[in-house]
């Protein structure tokens, strides 16, 4: 007497080893009256992620848990939280009971009971907890600063400081030029670049690289060529075609910047890119690219539809975080791949590429150690095949 077209009475009783005898024609109804049984993947790479989440109740809160792990270094749970929420993110629907996620991979004990108080009460008391703890509220404040890490903030919570204003008044502090910067320009940096503000400053870096080389390459890439309304900063590659070319490109942008008078800040890294150390076996947080991180003003004129601005803000101008890399034109496609994100899809292409496929991918190359030998690519199309996924769109990458 028992429904079948309950499916999740049916994959109980299977996982628990009860006998379940099901007649074929009621199995087939099952199956052709449901949503489509389809396996997702614990690889982000084998999953097509859009901006559009259903599932942000619960992907919210893990953030909130992955992060207050992350403050206590502690790796495992972090990216189990992590992991979760990028599951729960590529779903074309959203979780409405513990039932249906019984097929989804990378969800344990710990996030399914967090799902389970956010299912009943609309919240998890867990994360309420994490958000009014103190040591939680002051390392996220502080990491808030542009050129603030985790251990400059713990160290500066252990001193007793809880605010800015403790930070600016302790006389034994030393700030860098990034930190200063950061608490300068606080309210512009945490305030969220729209894709109009983006598309403005794509047209002034293009100009910048122009006036360089008429033939150099200029990619959006981050979550803006993810297709995201909004973004922290603006992430670009600059390359040329002419290999080693690429070297003069940084330092002259910059130069450019600042004769328009519109470079605030700038932290310049020479490349130390060098492919006779490849394949690198050991995890590296930063390629070895130049690369530069900026602080641009940005005009209202410049911008379509104006500034994403406070309401009351007659500036008339804010200021905005821009990245820039230049690899060598022959690690173009490597580098996009790795610039474009998302943090956790990247993530899942090396850890599969490893696992799965016996190869080492970073942000500059790919090798095959069963044939010992790197595997040329000159399109992001090219890696994915070399690994034996299916192609996945930029837009399909906000795992
Ligand atoms: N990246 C990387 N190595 C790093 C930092 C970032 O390969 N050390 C990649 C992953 C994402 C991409 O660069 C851009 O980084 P962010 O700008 O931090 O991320 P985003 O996805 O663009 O997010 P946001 O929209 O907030 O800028
Ligand atoms: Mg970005």
């Amino acid at each position: 007497n028992v429904n079948v077209l309950d499916i999740s009475w049916f994959t109980d009783s299977m996982r628990e080893g009860r006998p379940v005898a099901v007649e074929t024609r009621h199995l087939i109804q099952v199956c052709s009256t449901s949503t489509p049984v389809t396996t997702v993947s614990q690889y982000a790479c084998q999953r097509r992620t859009t901006t559009e989440n259903h599932n942000k109740i619960f992907t919210d809160a893990f953030e909130v848990l992955a992060e207050s792990y992350e403050f206590s270094e502690m790796e495992g749970p972090c990216l189990a939280f992590r992991r979760a929420a990028s599951v729960l993110k590529s779903l074309p629907w959203a979780v409405r009971s513990l039932g249906a996620t019984l097929d989804l991979p990378c969800l344990g004990e710990h996030t399914k009971a967090v799902m389970e108080e956010v299912l009943q009460c609309g919240r998890s008391f867990e994360v309420e907890k994490i958000l009014s703890d103190e040591r939680y509220r002051t390392l996220k404040l502080f990491t808030s600063v542009f050129g603030v890490g985790p251990k400059t903030a713990e160290k500066w919570y252990r001193r007793g400081l809880r605010s800015f204003t403790d930070i600016l008044a302790d006389r034994s502090i030393h700030l860098n030029q990034m930190q200063q910067t950061g608490f300068l320009h606080y309210g512009d940096i945490t305030r969220a670049v729209s894709k109009a503000e983006a598309r403005s400053l794509r047209n002034i870096i293009d100009e910048a690289v122009r006036a360089i080389t008429p033939a150099a390459i200029v990619a959006l890439t981050g979550g803006f060529r993810r297709g995201k309304e909004f973004g922290h900063d603006v992430d670009f590659i600059v390359t040329t075609p002419e290999l080693g070319k690429e070297k003069i490109l940084l330092p002259n942008i910059i130069n450019g910047l600042k004769k328009q008078g519109i470079l605030l800040f700038c932290d310049y890294q020479a490349s130390t890119f060098d492919m006779a150390k490849l394949p690198s076996y050991r995890f590296e947080a930063m390629d070895h690219f130049a690369k530069c991180f900026l602080i641009l003003r940005l005009e209202a004129s410049q911008v379509e539809g104006g500034l994403h601005i406070a309401e009351g803000d007659s500036r008339g101008w804010r200021a905005v975080r821009v990245d820039l890399v230049s690899p060598p034109v022959d690690r173009y496609a490597f580098a996009l791949l790795g610039w474009t994100g998302s943090r956790q899809f990247e993530r899942d292409l090396r850890r599969f590429a490893r696992v799965k496929q016996r190869m080492i991918l970073d942000n500059h190359c790919l090798y095959d150690k069963t044939k010992k030998e790197f595997l040329a690519a000159t399109t992001e199309k090219d890696i994915f095949a070399h690994l034996g996924l299916e192609y996945i769109e930029p837009w399909q990458r906000n795992a």
